[in-house]
Protein backbone atom coordinates (compact mmCIF):
# COMPACT_ATOMS: atom_id res chain seq x y z
CA UNK A 1 0.00 0.00 0.00
CA UNK A 2 1.90 3.27 -1.20
CA UNK A 3 2.82 5.22 1.77
CA UNK A 4 3.11 2.39 4.23
CA UNK A 5 7.01 1.42 3.39
CA UNK A 6 9.50 3.40 5.02
CA UNK A 7 13.16 3.64 5.33
CA UNK A 8 16.57 6.10 6.55
CA UNK A 9 16.44 7.13 3.19
CA UNK A 10 19.98 6.19 2.74
CA UNK A 11 22.03 3.55 4.36
CA UNK A 12 22.07 4.58 8.19
CA UNK A 13 22.03 1.29 9.68
CA UNK A 14 20.41 0.96 13.27
CA UNK A 15 17.59 3.59 12.38
CA UNK A 16 14.54 0.96 12.01
CA UNK A 17 13.67 -0.52 15.35
CA UNK A 18 13.63 2.79 16.93
CA UNK A 19 11.66 4.60 14.15
CA UNK A 20 9.15 1.42 13.93
CA UNK A 21 8.91 2.19 17.75
CA UNK A 22 8.42 5.99 16.96
CA UNK A 23 5.81 5.08 14.13
CA UNK A 24 3.61 2.91 16.77
CA UNK A 25 3.48 5.76 18.84
CA UNK A 26 2.74 8.36 16.28
CA UNK A 27 -0.08 5.32 14.61
CA UNK A 28 -1.13 3.54 17.66
CA UNK A 29 -4.07 1.69 15.70
CA UNK A 30 -2.02 0.31 12.78
CA UNK A 31 0.67 -2.94 12.84
CA UNK A 32 3.96 -1.97 12.71
CA UNK A 33 6.32 -4.57 11.40
CA UNK A 34 10.47 -3.47 11.29
CA UNK A 35 12.69 -5.80 9.11
CA UNK A 36 16.54 -5.07 9.77
CA UNK A 37 19.44 -7.49 9.23
CA UNK A 38 21.18 -8.75 12.97
CA UNK A 39 23.94 -5.82 12.28
CA UNK A 40 21.55 -3.25 12.20
CA UNK A 41 19.21 -4.18 15.01
CA UNK A 42 22.38 -4.09 17.07
CA UNK A 43 23.38 -0.71 15.92
CA UNK A 44 19.64 0.15 16.70
CA UNK A 45 20.42 -0.30 20.79
CA UNK A 46 17.91 -2.85 21.07
CA UNK A 47 17.65 -2.60 25.15
CA UNK A 48 16.76 0.98 24.98
CA UNK A 49 13.97 -0.02 21.72
CA UNK A 50 12.59 -2.44 23.86
CA UNK A 51 12.49 -0.58 26.69
CA UNK A 52 10.81 2.41 25.34
CA UNK A 53 8.31 0.29 23.36
CA UNK A 54 7.19 -1.09 26.78
CA UNK A 55 7.09 2.21 28.50
CA UNK A 56 4.58 3.42 25.92
CA UNK A 57 3.11 0.83 25.25
CA UNK A 58 3.63 0.65 21.53
CA UNK A 59 4.00 -3.25 20.28
CA UNK A 60 6.03 -3.73 17.17
CA UNK A 61 6.52 -7.14 15.28
CA UNK A 62 10.81 -7.17 14.43
CA UNK A 63 11.54 -9.18 12.04
CA UNK A 64 15.71 -9.85 11.97
CA UNK A 65 17.23 -12.00 9.08
CA UNK A 66 20.29 -13.24 10.98
CA UNK A 67 23.26 -14.17 8.85
CA UNK A 68 24.89 -13.58 12.46
CA UNK A 69 27.52 -10.99 11.30
CA UNK A 70 27.91 -7.94 9.05
CA UNK A 71 28.03 -9.49 5.37
CA UNK A 72 27.58 -5.95 3.12
CA UNK A 73 29.95 -4.05 4.39
CA UNK A 74 32.91 -6.43 4.90
CA UNK A 75 32.74 -7.44 1.40
CA UNK A 76 32.89 -4.46 -0.01
CA UNK A 77 35.47 -2.66 2.22
CA UNK A 78 38.20 -5.51 2.73
CA UNK A 79 38.29 -7.34 -0.39
CA UNK A 80 41.93 -6.26 -0.52
CA UNK A 81 42.52 -7.79 2.99
CA UNK A 82 40.60 -11.05 3.21
CA UNK A 83 41.56 -12.13 6.83
CA UNK A 84 40.07 -8.59 8.05
CA UNK A 85 36.81 -10.22 7.19
CA UNK A 86 34.49 -11.43 10.33
CA UNK A 87 34.45 -15.35 11.40
CA UNK A 88 30.88 -15.33 11.34
CA UNK A 89 31.06 -14.86 7.58
CA UNK A 90 33.93 -17.27 6.74
CA UNK A 91 31.82 -20.22 6.92
C1 LIG B 1 25.22 4.27 10.75
C2 LIG B 1 25.96 3.32 9.84
N1 LIG B 1 27.14 2.81 10.24
C3 LIG B 1 27.81 1.93 9.45
C4 LIG B 1 27.29 1.59 8.22
C5 LIG B 1 28.07 0.64 7.32
N2 LIG B 1 27.35 -0.61 7.12
C6 LIG B 1 26.66 -0.87 5.97
S1 LIG B 1 25.96 -2.38 5.95
C7 LIG B 1 26.60 -2.74 7.49
C8 LIG B 1 26.37 -4.09 8.11
C9 LIG B 1 24.89 -4.44 8.22
O1 LIG B 1 24.77 -5.71 8.86
P1 LIG B 1 23.41 -6.52 8.85
O2 LIG B 1 22.30 -5.62 9.26
O3 LIG B 1 23.64 -7.73 9.68
O4 LIG B 1 23.16 -6.87 7.33
P2 LIG B 1 23.96 -7.91 6.41
O5 LIG B 1 25.02 -7.11 5.73
O6 LIG B 1 24.51 -9.00 7.29
O7 LIG B 1 22.92 -8.41 5.45
C10 LIG B 1 27.36 -1.67 7.99
C11 LIG B 1 28.06 -1.66 9.31
C12 LIG B 1 26.06 2.17 7.83
N3 LIG B 1 25.49 1.89 6.66
N4 LIG B 1 25.41 3.03 8.66
MG1 LIG C 1 23.89 -9.61 9.18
Amino acid sequence: MPGTLFNAGGSSIGWAAPAAVGAKVALPEREVVSCTGDGSWMFGNPQVVNWAAQFHKAPVLFIISNNRGYSTAPRRSSAPIPRAMPRANKT
